[in-house]
């Protein structure tokens, strides 16, 4: 059976790796080497020649997240904002990016900080809006970067629509599929021409590297795609490569567990005392939650919520959880909390941020995947603490 023809977690665990030739090692190898030698020069064996160019193990993973993804081609980064530079260093000074106007705060500073000194223009548009998106488009507009779920508003694009704008307007389309994961989203099915993740979350999955991923499917893209990742250089060690095979292979069992206890968390947290919104794509007032049911499997571990009396009250939240970590970052099998105006969208400016609702009572939920009685305890001891004054 080829493995384009296995179900998702058969190919969580197997695509893109083989028993080691030399030994036989089930585990694909941490290959720890910069350099291969030649036979004769320029004569490989195998192709590899530099680790900066390409590496085993990495190409392992490469090839286990394509499958996961449902592409041909993956090209692995040091970081999820590599990932994102990589794309940016298709375009040319004076072309156009269209982003979504909620992004990881990073992606912004990225655009807003780095590549507008070189003259790649970019605008921003509220994605759920598709008239809006359209207009938003320019005869400049090379690529169109849209988040699905968005962060940290969890706002749902539609992405078979969005990457038609972007075509009709001769531009690329990259969805940051970081939020969802490939096992509840594929956006190359949907028309994406590139996905793009931050491997320190769901794919990582255990808080303990930093990585990052494209995939796509079109052979001369990833041709351009790889020329960038060895020419710039920004690439993952190989032993996290090897970290990251390991975690591919729970993807499917983690994710489960992920949604049911956000599931599970959101309907609990709806109409408590202390709490003004919930915001999960699986709740049925979620604007977006039809388009979530037919383009995701499941609706994510990611919970957005505004407290009542802001700041202080969110602090107290905060500094009572106990299994809940206060720290940035998400995706890893411990529930992690975070404050986006203070920390993951530091970077994008109050005016902005207000616009998008992310004001000071607004707090961010990983749910990890203990037990869920466990964590909605620990939130409510949180909550008591907050309400207290
Ligand atoms: O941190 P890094 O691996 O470079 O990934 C950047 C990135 C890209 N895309 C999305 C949707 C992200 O959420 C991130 C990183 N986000 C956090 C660190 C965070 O806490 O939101």
């Amino acid at each position: 059976m080829s493995g384009e023809n296995q179900k998702f977690a058969t190919r969580c665990i197997h695509a893109g790796q083989s028993p080691d030739p030399t030994t036989g090692a089930i585990m694909t190898p941490i290959y720890q080497t910069s350099t291969y030698v030649q036979t004769s020069p320029g004569e490989f064996i195998e192709n590899y020649d530099y680790s900066r160019s390409a590496n085993p193990t990495r190409t392992a993973l490469e090839a286990n997240v394509a499958s996961l993804e449902g592409g041909r081609h993956g090209i692995a980064f040091a970081s999820g904002v590599a990932s994102l530079a990589a794309c940016i260093h298709l375009l040319k000074s004076g072309d156009h990016v269209l982003l979504c106007d909620d992004v990881y705060g990073g992606t912004f500073r990225m655009f807003n900080n780095v590549f507008a000194q070189l003259g790649i223009e970019f605008s921003r548009v509220d994605m759920t809006d598709l008239d809006a998106t359209r207009a938003a488009m320019t005869d400049k507009t090379k690529l169109v970067w849209l988040e699905t779920p968005t962060n940290p508003t969890l706002k749902i694009v539609d992405i078979e629509a969005v990457a038609q704008i972007a075509h009709d307007g001769g531009a690329l389309c990259v969805a940051d599929n970081t939020f969802a994961s490939p096992y509840l989203q594929n956006p190359l099915a949907l028309g994406a021409d590139i996905v793009s993740h931050s491997c320190t979350k769901y794919l990582g999955g255990h808080s303990d590297l930093v990585g990052g991923i494209l995939v796509t499917a079109d052979a001369d893209l990833a041709d351009k795609l790889h020329y960038v990742q060895n020419a710039v250089g920004a690439v993952p060690a190989p032993m996290d490569c090897f970290l990251l095979l390991r975690s591919t292979k729970t993807l499917h069992v983690r994710m489960e567990r992920h949604c049911e206890n956000a599931e599970r968390i959101a309907e609990w947290l709806t109409g408590r005392k202390g709490i003004n919104k919930v915001i999960y794509p699986g709740l049925d007032n979620h604007p977006q939650h039809k388009i979530a049911t037919r383009q995701m499997r499941g609706f994510g571990g990611m919970i957005t919520m505004t407290l009542d009396g802001g700041l202080p009250a969110s602090r107290r939240f905060l500094e009572s959880l106990q299994v809940f970590s206060l720290a940035e970052s998400l995706g890893g099998v411990e529930s992690l909390v975070e404050h986006p105006a203070i920390m993951t969208h530091a970077s994008v400016d109050a005016d902005k941020r207000a616009a998008l609702g992310i004001d000071d009572g607004l707090v961010r939920l990983s749910c990890g995947i203990e037990d869920a009685d466990d964590l909605i305890a620990d939130i409510e001891q949180a909550l008591d603490a907050a309400n207290a004054v």
